[in-house]
């Protein structure tokens, strides 16, 4: 993981216009400022979502049309407090499944695996560690079918270019009648999106910085947190939010572990996410794109977000 690290920031740092992946913000400090992100009241997102599969998931699961048996295959599954909900549905009206949490996370799945054997003793759980695309392998031979979650709205952390390569590679591990339900952030009132990201506690700007952080520890840098600063905006044209760090100064930062030196100018940005809203249109073409047919959006009750699921 380091050494992928240390070749993506080395790439990113000496490229024109600075640029850092933002799936770096997740070592164990930014997955816990990522939570204090998601109790922020500006950060809707956890709401909607929350709220979707707390109302609706009597709808979702009557729209699988899934007539025995099924799995339910969560990528990225994180702590589960939304999946809670529809695991908490399904098991109260005694509906025949098994859940399969996968997270890179061994932490994060061994603490969900504890919470949900406690709260819901007789869900039958498979907890996975490791990467998406290599356990997902595994769904093409199963015998039932599948409804994967890509719940969060991460999908919107992707370039498009990217975003459509992740899809058709779910959609070449997923059998005929397999279902995804997939989590997209909707364009609303500039404002909204503004507040949740260029947040008035700082907490956003924790978690970018914590990449300054990471990079002092992991590549033994010897970057001032203090002389860099945090900056985003929202494009309500294309929907981006794109994020940055900025560098107050003028100055030079060595990474000893690869012995190289960065220079950056003085407000010199580097980006560092891009966290796109959508359009309901926007999110059929790329259905279709990657040969999915929508068939329903569950939308909370402000249509903040949806919950897309989409048919192989
Ligand atoms: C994980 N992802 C969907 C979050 C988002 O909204 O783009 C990450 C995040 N970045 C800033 N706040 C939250």
């Amino acid at each position: 993981m380091t050494d992928n690290f240390a070749k993506d920031v080395l790439k990113g740092l000496t490229a024109k216009n600075k640029h850092l992946p933002s799936k770096y913000f997740y070592d164990d400090n930014g997955s816990r400022i990522f939570q204090e992100i998601m109790n922020m009241p500006e950060y809707y997102p956890t709401n909607s979502e929350f709220e979707i599969l707390s109302m609706q998931s009597k709808q979702i699961i009557e729209a699988l049309k899934f007539s025995g048996p099924f799995n339910i295959v969560e990528l990225g599954a994180g702590d589960g407090f939304k999946t809670f909900k529809l695991l908490e549905y399904l098991v109260n009206n005694n509906v025949d499944f098994h859940y399969i949490p996968i997270d890179i996370s061994q932490e994060a799945i061994d603490i969900l695996t504890q919470r949900l054997k406690e709260k819901l003793p007789a869900l039958k759980i498979h907890p996975k560690v490791g990467d998406y695309f290599e356990i997902l392998k595994d769904n093409r031979h199963s015998d039932y079918p599948s409804l994967l979650l890509f719940l969060g709205g991460n999908i919107g952390n992707y370039l498009e270019e990217k975003a459509k390569e992740l899809l058709q590679l779910f959609h070449k591990n997923m059998k005929r009648g397999d279902k995804l339900l997939i989590g997209f952030d909707l364009k609303k009132n500039p404002i909204i999106i503004h507040n949740a990201y260029y947040d008035k506690h700082g907490i956003t700007k924790r978690f970018n910085l914590n990449l300054l952080v990471r990079m002092n520890r992991e590549l033994d840098a010897d970057f001032k947190i203090d002389d860099f600063d945090f900056y985003c905006y929202y494009n309500p044209i294309t929907g981006n939010v794109k994020s940055y760090i900025v560098s107050l100064r003028k100055q030079t930062v060595h990474l000893k572990a690869i012995n190289e030196v960065i220079h950056f100018d003085y407000d010199e940005l580097i980006w560092t996410e891009l966290s796109k809203k959508y359009a309901l249109e926007e999110i059929s073409d790329l259905a279709n794109n990657a040969e999915f047919t929508v068939e329903h959006n569950f939308l909370d009750c402000k249509h903040y977000f949806t919950d897309s699921l989409w048919t192989k």
